[in-house]
């Protein structure tokens, strides 16, 4: 028999993401009631919004409407940290960005396991964000002496897991059968056990410290946390919930509603406490499983991404305690600074475009014009908002607090150390304004030689 092709790192993305959402629907009943609102009112949208459904279409991203576009992990060791990484490759997925949370009270940083290329991004989004446990953050010596040692004695990957991981690296690839096998041990990794491998002494002195600590440090793996589909009316989602049995976080994280919406808005339905057997025979609860949606905008430059900055901050200093509703309305209030429409996002050179040529471009001879905006006017070119595909730490924080109970340590603040997150990484984190930068060049560059001849 001739040698077997590979599966693609797409495909093999595709099966894990669709089996993880299996196994987290049955897990987590209530995910699958959100779920089912998410697409409830994705279809409403869509009936009320021909242009979006338009849109969607011809961008071809109705069909994987209902794909989930991320989850979440917390790990406890550089080398599980490694060794997800080596994971995540078998499925195209790469390290890109850094995120300290510290700052915001969490002792974690992070990062998000990807696909990078557009096409491959079109087959399936789905991305991991991985966090890693500072252990030395902990204060006491003795409570963080123990928590290494817990953490010491476990091994979060089964033993097929890491033989195939070697068998991509050596291989190059994985065959349809080791594909599937790679999915059903890789999904181990991320399921939820029930029991502990501490007793509830131990769990309480860890949860005292951080709750996060509890959850990282007291069981045999890093259960997925959360899933996140994709909504296309985040406030009408949140505002749903309730009725639909759901306890909502307080406010929805990121840029206001918008025209043109920019990077990314976020939220959540509240952790589940969840009945947990000790060591020692003892019954107890942990609370760390919750559902989140997600709606997407354009990618902001540095610029952009600055003037963001800065607003969001001015907000912060005028929502706090607020409700959703009065929290939404002083953010769009304070976000009338940040232009709204695609023409001006683009002069301002504030959000990344894709630069494409339309029918009349492709048939239109030689061009000698090379300004972009005048191509544009003459209907030969156009230019698509690029996605945001990344995170934000001040709402990626927001998602932990209301899942942690709020508990906040300003102890830990101003801890980022990126170089210490990529020694246990054993790799290099990408930098996403650079993949954005990347494209967008790449995309005018194209246009401009096809119109040039
Ligand atoms: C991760 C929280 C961050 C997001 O979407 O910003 C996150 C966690 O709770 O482990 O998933
Ligand atoms: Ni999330």
């Amino acid at each position: 028999m001739s040698r077997q092709a590979f599966v693609s790192p797409n495909e093999i993305r595709d099966r894990f993401s669709k089996a993880m959402s299996a196994m987290y629907q049955a897990e987590v009943p209530q995910y699958e009631t959100l779920l089912e609102l998410v697409d409830q009112v994705n279809k409403e949208t869509l009936e009320r919004d021909s242009a979006l459904a338009e849109r969607l279409a011809t961008h071809d991203e109705l069909n994987r409407l209902g794909v989930e576009r991320h989850g979440a992990i917390r790990v406890g060791t550089a080398s599980e940290l490694a060794t997800l990484r080596r994971l995540f490759a078998v499925m195209g997925m790469v390290p890109v960005g850094y995120y300290d949370l510290s700052e915001a009270g969490v002792p974690v940083h992070s990062t998000a396991f990807r696909p990078i290329n557009d096409d491959a991004l079109a087959y399936n989004p789905f991305r991991v964000f991985t966090s890693l446990l500072r252990l030395e953050l902990i204060e006491s010596d003795t409570l963080r002496e123990r928590a290494a040692t817990i953490l010491a004695e476990r091994d979060i990957f089964t033993p097929g897991a890491r033989e195939l991981i070697s068998c991509h690296e050596s291989q190059g690839g994985l065959t349809d059968e080791e594909a599937d096998r790679f999915v059903s041990e890789a999904l181990e990794t991320f399921r939820w056990h029930q029991d502990a491998t501490v007793d509830l002494d131990t769990y309480e002195a860890l949860h005292a410290e951080h709750r996060l600590i509890a959850d990282v440090v007291c069981f045999r793996g890093p259960h997925i946390n959360h899933l996140t589909p994709r909504t296309l009316d985040i406030d009408e989602v949140q505002r749903r919930m309730p009725q639909a049995g759901m306890n909502p976080k307080e406010v929805i994280e990121g840029p206001p509603r918008r025209d043109c919406p920019i990077l990314l808005r976020q939220t959540s339905f509240k952790a589940l406490e969840e009945s947990t057997r000790f060591v020692g025979e003892r019954q107890g609860t942990h609370t760390a499983r919750f559902g989140e949606i997600e709606q997407r905008g354009v990618a902001l430059t540095a610029k952009g991404r600055e003037l963001y900055d800065r607003l969001l901050g001015e907000s912060r200093r005028q929502t706090a305690g607020l409700d959703n509703t009065e929290h939404q309305r002083v953010l769009t209030e304070i976000f009338t600074d940040f232009p709204d429409t695609e023409a001006e996002l683009r002069r301002q050179k504030l959000a990344f475009f894709e630069y494409r040529l339309t029918e009349a471009g492709r048939n239109s001879g030689k061009v000698s014009d090379t300004n972009l905006e005048a191509l544009i006017e003459q209907g030969l070119v156009e230019a698509r908002p690029i996605t945001y595909e990344d995170f934000l730490p001040i709402s990626a924080a927001g998602i932990f607090q209301s899942n942690l109970g709020g508990d906040n340590n300003e102890a830990y603040a101003g801890n980022a150390n990126r170089d210490a997150f990529e020694a246990s990484l054993e790799g290099k984190v990408l930098d996403e304004l650079t993949l954005y930068a990347e494209r967008e060049s790449a995309s005018c560059r194209a246009v401009l030689q096809a119109l040039q001849g």
